[in-house]
């Protein structure tokens, strides 16, 4: 169901971030061939969809804040009975408005005349080239055509702001619709999970177990993954973006999935590690309980004031205690930090921000920030133990990752994926027959 007043609510406080008199322009993600004539499954650009919720390609976005008015125009393409026989159906010209809120709109064959018209009155483009280079060609062009004119008073567009970096800022801050989405995407990707583990078998393919999530993403309602799944078993744990999901699952194998469906526009991101027969080894249960320990005690800290980067070095600290528990490293704790030795076995980042992309305003550090309410992001600690001759036989080729989604409240956290089974009792119990 589409929520306009949520959508004209970012707009407003997208407006108030603005400059005084300041265009902003927005322009979808093109569409790409797959082969021939067919296309991959089409993405909106992810900030032009949180402004405004429209989902199709060859889109303008236009925000125009001056002394007068605020202005939304959006610039889309027009209906057209033929192509939507074809292809689906559009919202036009029409729809652009009294669906999506614009305060105008205008064909996207006339996107040129358009912004001539505009762009020219503001001393400040927020714009994000190479998006599109098309896009990028017309907006510079534009400029240096309104510098040339000499205008004067000179008041030509003299500044290029990147609006990403504005609206990243505010999407980091989930709002109520947002959390109710996210939790709605979770609790799709944790019975696809819990679905996976119960009905792992050995001898099973891994794009067998692959299958079971998109069943049941797509059943319930999410029409695609939000990243490519990644189902390795045995070694293959141990590579972090194994995506090729094409062996045999052995008896003896670990299994580590690192899935999420994508609802409504909102990514699930989560990861579970289990025994290919339902019961860890003694060594897989070492190596399991030094992450599940790690991943516990990080998700305990998650409160609103506590800087990301401490919840990323305690994940540090205990997994490198593990690592020499395990005999995997020797040497002072404090030394094995400091010289980074723990790199060789875990070697990726504590955490991600989440949200209508699965590593969401990525050009906003999770690490260098403090927690607030409506925060959310994974905490996915792992081990990844390599078949090399210096590491004792049985840890061999072991790869661990726990993975869950975390929402910063006003007063602590809620584990978004609470509910999904991940201490070996409940693992072992949920495979047993
Ligand atoms: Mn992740």
């Amino acid at each position: 169901m589409y929520n306009g007043m949520e959508f004209a609510e970012r707009r407003k406080r997208f407006f108030s971030h603005m400059e005084s008199n300041s265009i902003a322009i927005l322009t979808s993600n093109d569409t790409s061939t797959m082969s021939n004539d067919v296309e991959y499954y089409y993405r909106q650009n992810s900030d032009l969809y949180y402004l405004s919720g429209f989902k199709e390609p060859k889109t303008v976005l236009i925000f125009e804040k001056n002394d007068k008015e605020q202005k939304f125009t959006m610039v889309v393409p027009p209906r057209d009975p033929e192509f939507e026989t074809w292809n689906g159906r559009r919202a036009g010209l029409e729809g652009a408005i009294s669906i999506y809120g614009a305060d105008e709109s205008f064909s996207n064959e006339d996107l040129e005349e358009v912004l001539s018209e505009k762009l020219p009155n503001y001393e400040t483009v927020y714009y994000e080239t190479e998006r599109s280079k098309k896009m990028d060609g017309i907006i510079l062009g534009l400029i240096a055509k309104a510098y040339k004119a000499k205008r004067k008073p000179k008041t030509g567009p003299h500044t290029i702001i990147n609006p990403t970096l504005v609206i990243e800022k505010m999407r980091t801050k989930k709002s109520a619709y947002e959390i109710e989405l996210l939790k709605r995407t979770n609790q799709i990707s944790i019975e696809a999970h819990r679905a996976a583990i119960r009905e792992t078998r050995p001898g099973m393919m891994e794009y067998e177990i692959e299958a079971i999530y998109q069943y049941h993403f797509l059943k319930n309602g999410a029409r695609r993954p939000a990243y490519t799944s990644i189902v390795g078993s045995g070694v293959n744990a141990t590579i972090l973006h194994y995506i090729e999901n094409s062996d045999r699952v052995e008896n003896g194998d670990l299994i580590l999935a690192d899935c999420g469906s994508e609802y409504q526009y909102y990514a699930a991101d989560i990861t579970r590690t289990w025994p290919a027969n339902g019961k860890f080894t003694e060594a897989q249960k070492e190596v399991y309980q030094i992450v599940l320990d790690a991943q516990n005690e990080c998700i305990a800290m998650c409160r609103p004031g506590v800087k990301f980067s401490d919840i990323m070095d305690k994940s540090i600290r205990i997994l490198t205690e593990g690592m020499v528990k395990l005999g995997l490293l020797q040497g002072d704790l404090d030394e094995l930090i400091e010289n980074k030795d723990y790199r060789r076995f875990f070697m990726h980042g504590l955490g991600h921000w989440l949200g209508i992309d699965t590593h969401d305003t990525s050009r906003i550090s999770l690490k260098e920030s403090v927690l607030e309410p409506g925060h959310v992001f994974t905490i996915e600690p792992g081990l990844y133990i390599p078949t090399d001759d210096d590491i004792e036989e049985k840890y061999r080729g072991i790869g661990v990752r726990i993975e869950d989604n975390i929402l910063i409240t006003e007063d602590g956290h809620e584990n978004l994926t609470a509910s999904l089974e991940k201490e070996i009792p409940d693992i072992e119990k949920l495979m047993s027959p």
